[in-house]
């Protein structure tokens, strides 16, 4: 498909539910950042194709156009490894050269690893499988449809699901070899929030050996060098990355050596969440009873793993460092993972509403939206305007809104989905703001925050 032919697809809308501007703006930054069959996260910070991001933009091309949604997640499929990862990054050759750095030369992932797909180039790290959420939608979305697309989207269903299983007992597995219910990720980037303080002391713990020299193409893109991670954060970042080469990406060795191995609350959460939409998947395909109780499994583990990291002083859950055998005690919208993994019982559902009202998040009197900041202003790690250290990002207003809701709590969630699409209106779709003022900062035309506008405002109050 050729880039200008987009425009015409992008073309059935989502009711706005109060919102009218919103939908057609957001539809256009997805239009502007699409490529060929898929999308650029954001226009010039980021050129690839990103995992996590991708699921997300599927979800909210869903309700716009279900063909790119599904071509969307099939582009980023073609990138998964034999051992069911789907890579953080799929690179597109026809990116600009200097325009994001680490390559796929630097990856050098197929080279190294038998377990690397020989066509797309890829990264050697995953991102929280936020995909059969994305394909459930897809599914979602074409119920009540003409009979041909519904059939189109069963059998996108049914041309995936072995994809999403294997992707989901790669995690089950090979990420979490002690059977916990938690996964274990080897990076920070891997979590998604990358600089965020949850990772401060075990980064600390490491010593950074001799990296090769690196260009900051990002600071580039955007108009301060401090909404991104600091050239400190980013040499421990490519530490870890020369360190996983050396092992040629294989599991058993990363385990066995690799300095940052961590539990993380959050991407253990998403997996929960996206083991019940893979279970619904499953049912609508009839697929055998084995995967079925396997998945059953998986949930049920998950929940209880995320119970054993509860902390009840902070009201929160924590990540754990293997290594260090403790838990990270640090306070930021992670916490919040056990109402992501739903099924919870009143009490505990209660403490994290507590929290979540409560000065250290959503009820800081100085916030300009009451929204949570993806990290506590209370804590020392804090940074208004730095990436994942304290600025709101939307997408993590889309979790825990689409959770609250999944909790049956729909007052509160329509009170994030309102206060979301209000900064919105105002600030645009950046990547995040920051909290107190509301001013918009890094890329400025972030897809995800435009495709989860959009899923936010066809969905309004149902799940
Ligand atoms: C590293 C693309 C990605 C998001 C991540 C976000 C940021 C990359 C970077 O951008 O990470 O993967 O260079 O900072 O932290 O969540 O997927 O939008």
């Amino acid at each position: 498909m050729r880039e200008e032919e987009l425009p015409e697809s992008l073309s059935e809308g989502p009711r706005t539910g109060g919102f009218d501007g919103v939908n057609p703006l957001a539809t256009d930054v997805l239009r502007r950042n699409g490529v060929k069959s898929w999308t650029k996260p954001a226009p010039s910070l980021y050129p690839h194709q990103w995992s996590w991001d991708s699921a997300f933009i599927a979800l909210g091309l869903a309700h716009v156009d279900n063909r790119r949604a599904t071509d969307e997640l099939e582009t980023l499929f073609t990138g998964q490894w034999s051992t069911g990862k789907i890579p953080h990054i799929v690179f597109n050759p026809e990116a600009p050269e200097e325009s994001y750095f680490p390559d796929a030369e630097r990856w050098n992932s197929s080279a190294l690893s038998e377990d690397a797909p020989s066509g797309p180039r890829t990264s050697g790290l995953c991102q929280p499988p936020v995909h059969a959420i994305a394909v459930r939608r897809i599914w979602q979305t074409s119920r009540g449809k003409d009979e041909e697309r519904v059939a189109r989207a069963r059998s996108f269903l049914a041309g995936n699901y072995r994809r999403l299983f294997s992707w989901h007992r790669y995690l089950a597995t090979a990420r979490d070899p002690e059977g916990s219910g938690l996964v274990t990720i080897y990076h920070p980037w891997e979590s998604g929030t990358d600089n965020s303080p949850r990772w401060d002391a075990a980064l600390d713990r490491i010593s950074i050996g001799e990296v090769p020299s690196y260009p900051r193409y990002d600071l580039k893109h955007v108009s301060d060098p401090s909404h991104r991670p600091t050239d400190s954060e980013y040499d421990r970042f490519l530490w870890l990355l020369e360190l996983l080469k050396r092992v040629h990406y294989d599991e058993a060795d990363i385990y066995a050596r690799h300095p940052f191995l961590v539990k993380d609350v959050l991407f253990s959460a998403i997996l929960v969440a996206a083991n019940e939409a893979l279970l619904e998947i499953s049912e609508v395909l009839e697929a055998p009873r084995e995967d079925r109780e396997l998945i059953e499994g998986w949930i049920e583990r998950g929940r209880v793993g995320l119970e054993e990291q509860w902390d009840p002083n902070l009201g929160l859950c924590l990540d754990h460092d293997v290594l260090a055998g403790e838990p990270l005690k640090v306070r930021t919208i992670a916490g919040f993972a056990p109402l992501i993994a739903g099924g919870l019982d009143r009490p505990r559902l209660r403490d994290l509403l507590g929290t979540l009202d409560s000065q250290a998040f959503a009820g800081n009197p100085r916030l300009r939206y009451r929204l949570p900041p993806s990290t506590s202003p209370e804590e020392p790690g804090f940074h208004p305007r730095s990436y994942w250290r304290g600025p709101v990002w939307p997408v993590a207003n889309w979790l825990l809104w689409w959770s609250l809701l999944r909790a049956g709590e729909s007052e509160r969630a329509q009170g994030v989905r309102r206060e979301t699409l209000e900064e919105l209106s105002e600030g645009g779709f950046a990547e995040y703001f920051e909290p107190f003022t509301g001013e918009a900062l890094g890329s400025k035309e972030q897809s995800w925050t435009a495709a989860v506008a959009l899923d936010m405002l066809a969905t309004g109050g149902a799940d």
